[in-house]
C-alpha cells in the first residue's frame, strides 16, 4: 500500500515540483540543503495522509492515550527514520539515484534535532518509535528549545560549544498548530472569594504574567502500519503583541515582562545530564510545558467524554524522570479550580492519571526546589503541595506513631524544599526503575521508606532501544545480512534474533558477519580521517567509549589505562601488542570543569601516542567531535568493544551498552545497570566483565569510602601513570590535570578521594582489557562472540519496554488502520 505512495516517477516529479515551488529554481540549480527540503516536504505529503487516517482511526475506536511527558526528546534526524518506517527507503534511495542525487548527502543536510542531552531524552525517542510501531495511542510532550543541546567543538583540545540553531532553515516535518494554543499563567498572588455558583469560597489565581504556549506537532512514524502519532513540543509566544498604545495604558511594563517571558522561556535545553542547576527559569520551563500539555489533554478528553472523573479510562500521564512532575498538582489545579472538583474527587483521579519513572540514584540530580522560588512562581500549585503533604504527613504519622525520622526523609515538603520525586512517589500510581539492578537499589536504598509504605507502586521497566534505527537505518550492511538469514520479522519482532544463533559456528557466516564489521570500520575510519585529521587502521581493535562525559562514568580511568598501555609499549617495545584504536566522543556539560578537562587530558594523550612514531600506530586515540544521535548509528556499527565501565551502582541502566550488542560489540563492563541483563543474556563468557559490585561500592560509600592511597603507594604501574598526568608527559604546564590527579588522591571538602573507585578498579580493568586482546586474536572465537551478542540482544528492543509499560502500567488498546 504505502509503495504505492512512492511510485518512482511521481516521487521525482514531486521533489522537482517543491524545488520549484520552494525556491524557484530548477533542480539543477539548487543546493543539497534545499534538496533536502524539497524531498521532505515530499515526504511529509505522504506522512500527513497516514497521520489524518490515524487521528481519525482513533477518534472512531477511542483508545485509551499515554501523555509521555519529558523535558527532553533526543530524536536524532527524521528523514532516513522516516523512510525506513513507511518501508520507502531503497525505493526512494533509487529514485534519487536516477536523478543523480545521494540520499546519504541529502540526509546529511537535516541537523540532528537535539532536544535532549543523553539517555533519558534518547529513550524517549525510542519509546515513541515503538509505541507507534506497537499501534498504540501516544503522545510525546515536550519543549520546543530554540537551541537544543549545543555542539561540540575540539579546539587545541578543549570543548567549545557553539549554539544548536536547529531551526535555521525552517524543520520541514513540523506543523504549527495555532489553534491549540494555551495559556500558562506564572507569579501573581492566590485569593478567597465567595462563588455564589457554587455556594462556597473557591481561590482565584490573579496579578500573573501569562504566556502563550504554541504546540508544534512532528509526525512519528510507525513501521509499516500506518500509524502516525504525535511529538507535540509548545513554543511560547507573548500573549498580548507588543503595542506601542499600551504607554498610554500604563500597562508597559506588564507588557515588556510578558514578552520577555515568552522570549526566555524555550530559549534553550539545559545541556545538565544526571544533575540539577536549580535555575529558576528551568522551573518556569517545566511548569511550561506541564501546564500546556495537561491542558490540551483534558480539552481532548472533554471533546468526546463528559464524565471527567472517568479521565483515567482514556488518558495516562507518564512523568519522565521528576522533570516534570509539577504534573501532580497542576492536574490536581486544573481539576478543581476549572472543572469543579472538590479535593478528594480531584485527588481520586489524579492518582489513578500519573505515574512516574526514576532515572538515577546520583543525589546531585535529585530535583528539589527551594520554597521561597517556588512558591513565587507558581503560588496555586505550591498551595495546593501544601495540602497534599499536609494530608501525606499524616499518613506517615498514622502508619508510624511517633517516628519524626520517617516525616523527615519522606515528606515532600522538608527543610524548605519541594522534593519533586516524593511528589510523584505519593501522588503516582506507578513507580518503576530502568534496569533490575537499579530498581532494586531504589528499593533496597535510595526510596526505601516509600518501597515500605507503598510496595504495590514500585516496577521495574528495564530500558531497550529502537532496532529500527539502530540496526536498520545505522547498519544496512548487517540489516541485510540478518535478513537474508532469519527474514525480516526481527524488525518488528527483536526476539526473532536469536535465530542467528545456529549460525555462529558457521565459518562462512563467520566470516560474512566480521567482513561487514570491517567495512563498517572503514566507514568510521573514513569519518574519523575527513573529520579529526587522524588516520587509524581499520584492522585494529576499535574499542569505543561514548557517552555524556561524566565522573561516574569513568572516561578517566579508561584514558589512564591508555597510558598505561602507552608506557607498556614504551618499556617493552618488543612486546607482542594487538593493534589498539580507543575511540571516545562525550559532550561535557558546559558549566562542568572536571568533566572538560578529562576531554582535554583525552585530546593530549591523543596528541602524544598519536605522534609517536617509536610505537609504530600500535595504539591510537580519538576523540570524536560533537558525539550525537546521527554519528552513533556509524559508531556503534563499527565498534568492536563497547566500554560500559561506571562505577558499579551509579549508571541506573545505560543504554548505548545496549546499541553496541545489537550491532555485534561485546561488553568490557562492571555490573552496573542493563550491564547486568546483557551478561545475562548472553552469557559472561561472551562479556568482558571487571571492577567492585554495586553491594561492594555502597558498602564502602555508608562506611566512609576507601583509601586509594594504598593502591598509589604499592602499585609502581598506577603510581607512574599517574605521575605523568603532572610531570610534563602530556602537557608542558605540569599544572594542567594537577585537579584529576587531585581528585584521585586527596580528599576535598565534601568529596571523598577517588569518589568513583577508579583506582579500586584499575587493576581488575587492565585485566579485561588483556582479555579482550587475546580473545580478538582468535578470530573464530571473536566472530563467534561478536554474533552471539547480536544474537542476544532481542530483550533489549524499546517495544518490549513499551510492551512491559502497556501491560503493568498504562493499559492500552491496540489501534489498527484499514
Ligand atoms: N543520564 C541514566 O543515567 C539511563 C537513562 C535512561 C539517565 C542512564 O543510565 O539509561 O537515564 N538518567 O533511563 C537521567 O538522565 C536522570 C541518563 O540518561
Amino acid at each position: 500500500m504505502i509503495d504505492k505512495q512512492f511510485k518512482k516517477e511521481a516521487f521525482k516529479e514531486s521533489v522537482k515540483e517543491n524545488v520549484k515551488f520552494l525556491y524557484r529554481k530548477k533542480l539543477e540549480e539548487a543546493t543539497q540543503e534545499q534538496i533536502f527540503q524539497a524531498v521532505c516536504y515530499t515526504v511529509k505529503d505522504v506522512i500527513i495522509d497516514n497521520w489524518l487516517e490515524t487521528q481519525n482511526a482513533y477518534k472512531e475506536q477511542d483508545p485509551k492515550t499515554v501523555y509521555y511527558m519529558s523535558m527532553e526528546f533526543l530524536m536524532g534526524r527524521a528523514l532516513g527514520n522516516n523512510l525506513i518506517n513507511l518501508t520507502a527507503y531503497k525505493e526512494v534511495k533509487e529514485a534519487l539515484d536516477e536523478l543523480g542525487l545521494d540520499l546519504n548527502v541529502i540526509e546529511d543536510q537535516e541537523p540532528d534535532p537535539a532536544l535532549g542531552n543523553g539517555g533519558l531524552g534518547r529513550l524517549a525517542a525510542c519509546f515513541l518509535d515503538s509505541l507507534a510501531t506497537l499501534n498504540y495511542s501516544a503522545y510525546g510532550c515536550g519543549i520546543r528549545y530554540r537551541y537544543g543541546m549545543f555542539k561540540q567543538q575540539i579546539k587545541d583540545g578543549y570543548q567549545v560549544e557553539v549554539p544548536d540553531n536547529w531551526l535555521k532553515n525552517g524543520y520541514p516535518f513540523e506543523l504549527r498548530r495555532p489553534e491549540y494554543a494555551k495559556e500558562v499563567h506564572f507569579g501573581g498572588y492566590v485569593d478567597v472569594e465567595y462563588d455564589p455558583a457554587i455556594g462556597s469560597n473557591k481561590f482565584v489565581h490573579k496579578g500573573y504574567q501569562a504566556v502563550k504556549a504554541v504546540p508544534f506537532d512532528m509526525p512519528i512514524v510507525g513501521y509499516n502500519n500506518k500509524i502516525v502519532n504525535t511529538l507535540r513540543i509548545w513554543d511560547a509566544e507573548p500573549i498580548v503583541d507588543f503595542e506601542l498604545d499600551s504607554f498610554d495604558k500604563g500597562d508597559y511594563k506588564k507588557a515588556v515582562e510578558q514578552e520577555n517571558l515568552a522570549r526566555n522561556i524555550v530559549e534553550v535545553l539545559y545541556p545538565n545530564d544526571n544533575h540539577m542547576a536549580g535555575k529558576e527559569l528551568r522551573l518556569k520551563q517545566q511548569y511550561f510545558f506541564v501546564s500546556a500539555s495537561l491542558q490540551a489533554a483534558i480539552a481532548k478528553y472533554k471533546k468526546n467524554h463528559k464524565d471527567i472523573m472517568k479521565l483515567h479510562e482514556k488518558v495516562t500521564f507518564q512523568m519522565n524522570d521528576t522533570h516534570p512532575t509539577v504534573a501532580v498538582a497542576e492536574l490536581m489545579r486544573i481539576l478543581m479550580d476549572e472543572e469543579g472538583l472538590g479535593w478528594d474527587d480531584a485527588w481520586s483521579v489524579t492518582t489513578k492519571c500519573v505515574a512516574y519513572t526514576n532515572h538515577t540514584i546520583m543525589a546531585e540530580a535529585l530535583e528539589k526546589w527551594p520554597v521561597e522560588l517556588f512558591s513565587r512562581l507558581l503560588p496555586r500549585v505550591y498551595q495546593i503541595i501544601e495540602e497534599i503533604n499536609r494530608r501525606f504527613v499524616l499518613e506517615i504519622q498514622e502508619k508510624y506513631p511517633g517516628n519524626y525520622d520517617k516525616i523527615k526523609k519522606m515528606a515532600i515538603l522538608y527543610d524548605g524544599q519541594v522534593k519533586m520525586a516524593h511528589l510523584a512517589i505519593v501522588a503516582g500510581y506507578s513507580v518503576n526503575g530502568v534496569a533490575k539492578l537499579h530498581t532494586e537499589i531504589l528499593k533496597k536504598q535510595e526510596l526505601k521508606d516509600f518501597y515500605e509504605m507503598m510496595p504495590e507502586k514500585f516496577n521495574n521497566k528495564t530500558n531497550g532501544i529502537t532496532q529500527r534505527r539502530f540496526l536498520l537505518h545505522g547498519n544496512q550492511l548487517l540489516a541485510d545480512w540478518v535478513t537474508d538469514h532469519i527474514g525480516p520479522e526481527w524488525i518488528t519482532d527483536l526476539s526473532q534474533i536469536s535465530k542467528l544463533k545456529v549460525y555462529v559456528d558457521d565459518e562462512k557466516a563467520q566470516q560474512e558477519f566480521m567482513n561487514i564489521k570491517y567495512q563498517n570500520k572503514v566507514r568510521l575510519a573514513k569519518y574519523i580521517l575527513e573529520h579529526n585529521g587522524v588516520e587509524v587502521n581499520p584492522r585494529s581493535i576499535f574499542d569505543v567509549q561514548v557517552k555524556r562525559l561524566h565522573e561516574y562514568k569513568r572516561q578517566l580511568l579508561n584514558i589512564l589505562h591508555v597510558i598505561y598501555l602507552y608506557d607498556q609499549i614504551k618499556k617493552h617495545p618488543e612486546m607482542d601488542f594487538y593493534p589498539r584504536t580507543f575511540i571516545f566522543g562525550a559532550k561535557a556539560s558546559a558549566g562542568y570543569a572536571r568533566a572538560k578537562k578529562i576531554i582535554k587530558l583525552i585530546n593530549s594523550v591523543a596528541d602524544v601516542v598519536n605522534n609517536d612514531a617509536s610505537i609504530e600506530g600500535k595504539l591510537k586515540v580519538v576523540f570524536i567531535e560533537n558525539y550525537r544521535v546521527s554519528n552513533a548509528e556509524m559508531i556503534f556499527a563499527a565498534a568492536d568493544v563497547s566500554e560500559q565501565i561506571s562505577t558499579a551502582s551509579k549508571e541506573a541502566s545505560g543504554t548505548g551498552n545496549m546499541k553496541f550488542m545489537l550491532n555485534g560489540a561485546p561488553t568490557l563492563g562492571t555490573m552496573d545497570g542493563a550491564n547486568v541483563e546483557i551478561v545475562d543474556e548472553v552469557g559472561k563468557e561472551n562479556a568482558f566483565i571487571f571492577g567492585l559490585s554495586a553491594d561492594e561500592v555502597i558498602n564502602y560509600e555508608n562506611n566512609g569510602g576507601y583509601d586509594p592511597r594504598v593502591i598509589y603507594n604499592t602499585d609502581d604501574e598506577i603510581r607512574q601513570v599517574l605521575t605523568e598526568l603532572v610531570n610534563g608527559t602530556f602537557s608542558s604546564d605540569t599544572e594542567l590535570f594537577r585537579d584529576l590527579y587531585n581528585s584521585l588522591l586527596n580528599q576535598n571538602g565534601g568529596e571523598r578521594a577517588d569518589q568513583y573507585f577508579i583506582l579500586a578498579d584499575f587493576r581488575s580493568y587492565a585485566a579485561a582489557q588483556k582479555k579482550v586482546e587475546e580473545a580478538y586474536k582468535d578470530e573464530k572465537g571473536w566472530a563467534r562472540m561478536a554474533m552471539l551478542n547480536t544474537a542476544c540482544a532481542g530483550k533489549f528492543t524499546s517495544d518490549r519496554t513499551i510492551q512491559e509499560y502497556v501491560d503493568d502500567i498504562w493499559h492500552l488498546d491496540k489501534v489498527y488502520i484499514k
